[in-house]
């Protein structure tokens, strides 16, 4: 086994600002292209002499064969040791957590999450920090201004590790420990979680539905609700990880989870349906004809959560991101804690989490989470709503009217229109960003806009700025909207809208008809259809 070093040329890497690398997986495939990528990780995080990382991923295709070449990399780089999980699966929260509590440098979680995966759709690449969380900025730009000079790359030329078999190995000088990917995290959820209440309700008659989308929550669900909690098998559906996710379109919202949708909203109803995505760190809760919009989720969460043993002394405090609704800072609010607002993406909350500010974090984009691991996480999440309905005894349905009684009601939804040629996205943008000094005082509809900005976030605990994080249009009485480009697609650009409407008297609307003013005023402003030709959204959620 000798240690190579292979000249190459620098790639067209990550864009600054993401916290991981999403391609076509052929793009992965290509000659040196993951090599070089990994080399500029390697190098971008100081190098991995002597160090300890956690490698493992999704299951999607490529995952295994670039898994091999990241050991040989992390071998003849020097690391001293990695953790990987068996077959080279592991979750991104299940990743986060072993990072955590074996001390480790950090590590390489091999995901596109939410993105398809197969030969022909997406592959994805991150690195995590020793916190558990996504690199930071400053890191990822560090990455990838490396991918820009790197001219070579170290590599051990051995066989592929037998990953099939838990225990101790060796490859070249490195030591390569090969854990169960599911028993620490089952071990996390036991500490938190009051399995015992679960368990009986369970046994009492509610019927869970998990749809693991054959992406990678289908060993961790089954090893939980079905072996610990006793749900009978065929609890958990579409539970055997696949390459190609079994065609599947692993992003646990009403459109991509439309099977669980139907059953859920169907005759037959189970009484608590969930969904997960690709890597396993989204969720979704659905009750028996009752969608829980991911922003309602989080704010019943952060107003029940000390009925969970692991949270029994109530919250530090929150945070969601900017687009999230705000139903938690309404909860925050009654609960006397501090609630943070932050840019799209996990790792602007890991700051707040380590500097012991909050404890309980969300996204509108089926994203919730706690300090218990630095990265969302989807069967916590279910857990957290079990661990709720055991203690109150309340079904889905019956938290969400009481929720609404007491808080209000933030109507709220995200419009997304896919496949528009970047220019036109990026036209549309500028426009829209050329009116906002115009726009206060502006009649729009029945609205009068507030505030019209591009939102800019000042991290509280490190100082660091990022600017340009949505343009956000406030009318006076608090409905709003927000637009953004998404950051995690691979071809094309995605432009996501928010929208959002409080309301404490009518509480049982149809969110798109209680937001009808609101979408209408957000296209009059924009002109969506007038720039890109898209003149309906393709996925409402
Ligand atoms: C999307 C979501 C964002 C989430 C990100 C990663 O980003 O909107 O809230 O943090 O995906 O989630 P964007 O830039 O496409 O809007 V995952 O499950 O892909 O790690
Ligand atoms: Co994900």
């Amino acid at each position: 086994m000798t240690a190579k070093t292979i000249t190459t040329t620098p790639i067209d890497g990550q864009k600054p600002g993401t916290s991981g690398l999403r391609k076509k997986t052929r793009v992965f495939m290509g000659a040196h292209y993951l090599e070089n990528f990994v080399q500029a990780m390697f190098d971008g995080v100081g190098g991995v002499e002597g160090k300890v990382l956690v490698v493992g991923g999704d299951g999607r295709f490529h995952n295994d064969t670039a898994t091999q070449t990241i050991l040989a990399m992390a071998a003849a780089n020097g690391a001293s040791r990695a953790i990987v999980g068996q077959n080279a699966l592991l979750s991104t929260p299940a990743a986060s957590n072993l990072i955590r509590t074996r001390k480790t440098d950090g590590g390489i979680i091999l995901s596109a999450s939410h993105n398809p995966g197969g030969e022909d759709e997406d592959f994805g690449i991150k690195f995590n920090m020793p916190n558990g969380g996504p690199a930071p900025e400053g890191v990822t730009n560090a990455i990838f201004a490396r991918t820009k000079t790197l001219d070579a790359y170290h590599i051990l030329d051995a066989a592929p590790v037998d990953l099939s078999q838990i225990g101790t190995t060796r490859l070249g000088e490195m030591e390569v420990e090969i854990v169960d990917p599911v028993a620490a995290y089952v071990d996390l959820m036991r500490d938190l979680f009051d399995f015992d209440a679960i368990g009986r309700m369970i046994a009492g008659g509610l019927a869970v539905r998990f749809d693991a989308m054959c992406a990678i929550t289908g060993p961790y669900a089954r090893a939980i609700l079905q072996d610990a909690l006793g749900a009978p098998s065929g609890t958990v559906t579409h539970g055997t990880p696949l390459p190609d996710f079994g065609g599947m379109h692993p992003d646990p919202n009403p459109t991509w989870a439309h099977e669980l949708m139907d059953e859920m909203m169907g005759p037959n109803a189970p009484g608590f349906g969930a969904a997960s995505d690709g890597d396993g760190d989204r969720n979704m809760i659905v009750g028996p004809n009752c969608y829980v919009s991911p922003s309602d989720s989080l704010a019943v969460i952060a107003a029940n959560a000390h009925l969970a043993p692991g949270y029994k002394d109530g919250l530090k405090g929150v945070a969601r991101s900017m687009p999230t609704s705000a139903a938690v800072d309404r909860v925050a609010e009654a609960l006397g804690i501090d609630c943070y607002e932050t840019p799209t993406g996990w790792k602007f909350f890991g700051n707040l989490m380590d500097d012991g500010r909050v404890s309980l974090c969300g996204e509108e984009s089926f994203g919730t989470g706690s300090d218990h691991v630095r990265e969302k996480d989807g069967v916590w999440a279910v857990l957290m709503w079990l661990n709720i309905m055991a203690a109150t005894g309340k079904s889905v349905p019956e938290l969400m009217q009481d929720h609404w009684s007491r808080f209000g009601r933030n109507y709220y939804s995200r419009h997304d229109f896919e496949a528009i040629e970047t220019e036109k996205a990026d036209a549309l943008m500028s426009s829209l960003r050329g009116k906002l000094a115009g726009l206060p005082g502006q009649s729009i509809g029945p609205f009068v806009v507030e505030t019209a900005d591009d939102y800019a976030y000042l991290d509280p605990v490190d100082g660091s700025r990022s600017e340009q994080q949505g343009v956000r249009v406030v009318f006076e009485g608090g409905a709003r909207f927000v637009v953004r480009l998404s950051g995690t697609g691979t071809s094309g650009a995605t432009l996501r809208l928010y929208l959002e409407r409080l309301d404490t008297e009518h509480l049982d609307l149809e969110p798109q008809a209680a937001l009808a003013d609101v979408i209408a005023a957000a296209q009059d402003v924009i002109g969506i259809a007038a720039h890109t030709g898209h003149d309906a959204p393709d996925v409402i959620t």
